[in-house]
């Protein structure tokens, strides 16, 4: 086969399998990775250009050199001379041996400065907030422990606001990712790493997602970011602490059936954890289990059989009549905080 033949093959596979990078993209969800939505993940976005922009020199300049020397040094037909042996210039030597430093340094200074400012402990900052974030298999729980609050799968923030997350897992590792915020951080059961962010200036919902294989539903735990103005941030907070309202006479009977089947799981009131996640202002939330659209057909699906939904869930199919499930969502509906 000539070598036209073998590259008339192998072209078009390639672009087969380039078609194939386009779903790593997360353009369109809200977060992406390269385009960074507030300043902790710029400063990060500005070390990979810096880092990257360095590297191609190098990369143009030695390729340069290497095809100068490819094609000015070719042995030429008929002249068989040896060219001349050139050893132990000290001008060059200098050259290349400060032009690296001179790179290394350029990457070095803004690297180890941003590393070390991102890295630093906030716990005592009145300015920043708190939040511990659990990792759960397949679900995000977060904790807002100045305010007690506890709450799931949506973390609520304000806008311009710098964060501290406490970071931990309960059972496996997982990894904490907001892409539009910054780098990914471990969470460790029976450890706590620290991981600063900030939010961005203009309210927008950010998605969030487990960046460790975890399991079975690893792909799924995603969580939503809702980044919130000032005053609603308030007015969420003050809802989240106030007591759950009693519900109407026609969502008693769900109520009920939720306080015999689920109540051992999931709270109600933001001031308790639980194994599951706390349910307060559940029907507010983006997603139902993390990746569902939050329709009614969605949440029975998931309450009538979780595993189906989500394998690997740890949340158990509970036996129960169909019209059981369906006052049940009745009742779910009504954990709104408008
Ligand atoms: C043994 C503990 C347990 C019991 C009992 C339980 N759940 Fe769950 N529930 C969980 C866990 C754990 C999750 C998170 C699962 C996941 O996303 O992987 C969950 C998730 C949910 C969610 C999704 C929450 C969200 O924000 O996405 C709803 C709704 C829910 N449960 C309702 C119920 C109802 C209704 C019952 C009773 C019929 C019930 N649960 C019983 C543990 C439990
Ligand atoms: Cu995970």
């Amino acid at each position: 086969m000539n070598r036209w033949h073998l590259w008339k093959r192998i072209i078009p596979l390639l672009m087969v399998f380039s078609l194939l990078l386009t779903g790593c993209s997360l353009v369109g969800q809200g977060s992406n990775p390269i385009d960074p939505k507030a300043s902790v993940a710029e400063e990060q976005y500005g070390l990979i250009l810096l880092s990257l922009g360095i590297m191609i020199l190098v990369v143009i300049v030695v390729f340069v050199l290497y095809f100068y020397a490819i094609v000015r040094y070719r042995r030429k037909p008929g002249d068989d001379s040896i060219p001349k042996q050139v050893e132990g210039s000290h001008k060059l030597e200098i050259i290349w041996t400060v032009i690296p430093l001179i790179l290394l340094l350029i990457l070095a200074i803004p690297s180890v400065a941003i590393t070390f400012s991102q890295d630093e402990d906030y716990t005592e900052d009145p300015e920043v907030i708190q939040v511990k974030a659990i990792g759960h298999q397949f679900w995000w729980e977060f904790e807002y422990s100045d305010l007690e609050i506890y709450t799931a799968q949506d973390l609520v923030l304000p806008v311009n606001q710098r964060v501290q997350f406490e970071l931990t897992a309960t059972d496996v590792k997982h990894s904490f990712w907001i892409p539009g915020m910054g780098g990914k951080m471990d969470t460790n059961p029976g450890n706590i790493n620290l991981l600063y962010l900030d939010t961005p200036a203009e309210p927008e919902v950010l998605l969030g997602k487990c960046a460790e294989f975890c399991g079975a539903s690893h792909a799924l735990m995603d969580f939503k970011v809702r980044v919130v103005s000032e005053e609603e941030y308030d007015a969420w907070v003050a809802n989240m602490q106030a007591p759950t309202a009693a519900v109407d006479a026609d969502v008693q009977s769900g109520e009920e059936l939720f306080k015999q089947n689920c109540m051992s799981c999931h709270a109600i009131e933001s001031g308790f954890p639980g194994l599951g996640p706390n349910l307060k202002g559940f029907a507010d939330r983006e997603l139902v289990g993390s990746y569902l659209e939050m329709t009614d057909e969605n949440i029975f699906k998931w309450i009538k059989n979780p595993q189906e939904v989500k394998g690997g869930s740890t949340m158990p199919a509970i036996p129960l009549e169909d019209d059981q499930f369906h006052d049940i969502v009745k009742y779910l509906k009504t954990l709104t905080l408008e």
